[in-house]
């Protein structure tokens, strides 16, 4: 595997689930594989979960971590081709980044959605001159459009935790007071679509994401009928995709409270679970008695983020 962004590169789910269990059993097993070997986490933005898990699957793969966060103690990049550089940034990315590959056997990058212009967002500037100038295989720890680590570990969530063969999954968005980006929901929607399971998107007019990621996916903009039978509920919000009008793209068009997901929302679901990627925000996204629920998954979801990211990393090592 050279790069990990979408949910092809992973290929055949039920084999990639498969070795996620194997995986999850035997998380020490394969020492040997990253033996002097060198990944290289590279991130623009903040992080928790991310962070530790992907270190620490690295770290039971035998391999040795470096972090770099780009703002806090390395140059400045400058990320635009042509500009003279009079200002505050002392380095360009098109220097830094083979130099980078030059200590690394494999690169993870997160790079968030600037949220200010859809087409450079969406054609994934910055991580592509990752895969075009670092020579080195390029894992995608949330970029500008997908985030597909958490993802996977949701999928292996899910499927953990399913009590039927086809179960009801629905994504719904939910308020939020800061303007977030469409990678969470877009990875989801794209690995929801690749996986057996009954997938349904909620929300309100005007955030219908990009059909590149949804697919064929039924939108259903009553949040109560969508939930209705769920048996799993993931949860998160998101700012204007733009899909419609470019010139909303990154906006907050709505606040209403009335999305976030409180006791009465899951009690029209098939007793379903609760899901979130997390960080959440309590009392926008979610209520504290669903969020402390038993039939909450945040802290599962996080736990196989550890699993996730092994399995990418371990591919990766198989084809260096
Ligand atoms: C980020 C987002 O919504 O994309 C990261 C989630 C994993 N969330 C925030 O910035 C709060
Ligand atoms: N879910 C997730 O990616 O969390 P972090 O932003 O803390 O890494």
């Amino acid at each position: 595997m050279k790069t990990f962004f979408h949910v092809e590169d992973i290929g055949d789910l039920r084999l990639a689930l498969e070795e996620a269990k194997e995986v999850k059993d035997n998380r020490f097993g394969y020492q040997q594989l990253g033996k002097n070997k060198t990944l290289l986490m590279i991130f623009f933005n903040n992080s928790l979960r991310t962070r530790l898990s992907t270190q620490k699957a690295a770290m039971n793969l035998g391999m040795n971590v470096i972090v770099l966060d780009v703002n806090a103690g390395a140059w400045k990049l400058e990320t635009e081709r042509g500009v003279i550089m009079n200002g505050d940034k002392s380095e360009h990315l098109l220097e830094a980044i083979p130099v980078m590959g030059c200590y690394c056997d494999i690169i993870a990058i997160r790079s968030f959605a600037g949220l200010k212009n859809r087409d450079y967002d969406y054609a994934e500037t910055i991580v592509n001159q990752f895969v075009e100038y670092s020579g080195k295989p390029v894992v995608a720890m949330e970029t500008a459009t997908v985030h597909p680590l958490q993802a996977f570990a949701d999928l292996i969530t899910i499927e953990e935790h399913r009590q039927t063969e086809r179960p009801k999954v629905v994504l719904t968005w939910a308020p939020h007071c800061r303007a977030l980006p469409q990678a969470v929901p877009n990875s989801f929607a794209e690995w929801m679509n690749a996986a057996d399971v009954d997938f349904v998107i909620t929300h309100p007019k005007g955030y219908e994401l990009d059909p590149k990621f949804t697919g064929k996916a039924p939108i259903e903009y009553d949040q109560h009928k969508a939930l209705r039978g769920a048996d799993f509920v993931y949860a998160k919000n998101w700012s204007c995709p733009g899909v419609s009008d470019k010139q909303q793209y990154g906006q907050i068009l709505s606040e209403d409270r009335a999305w976030t997901i409180d006791r009465e929302h899951m009690s029209w679901t098939n007793q379903g679970y609760f899901m979130h990627c997390l960080p959440v925000r309590r009392g926008l996204i979610v209520s504290d008695e669903v969020i402390e629920s038993d039939h909450s998954l945040i802290i599962p979801e996080a736990a196989n983020r550890e699993i996730s990211a092994e399995v990418v990393l371990k591919r990766m090592l198989e084809t260096l």
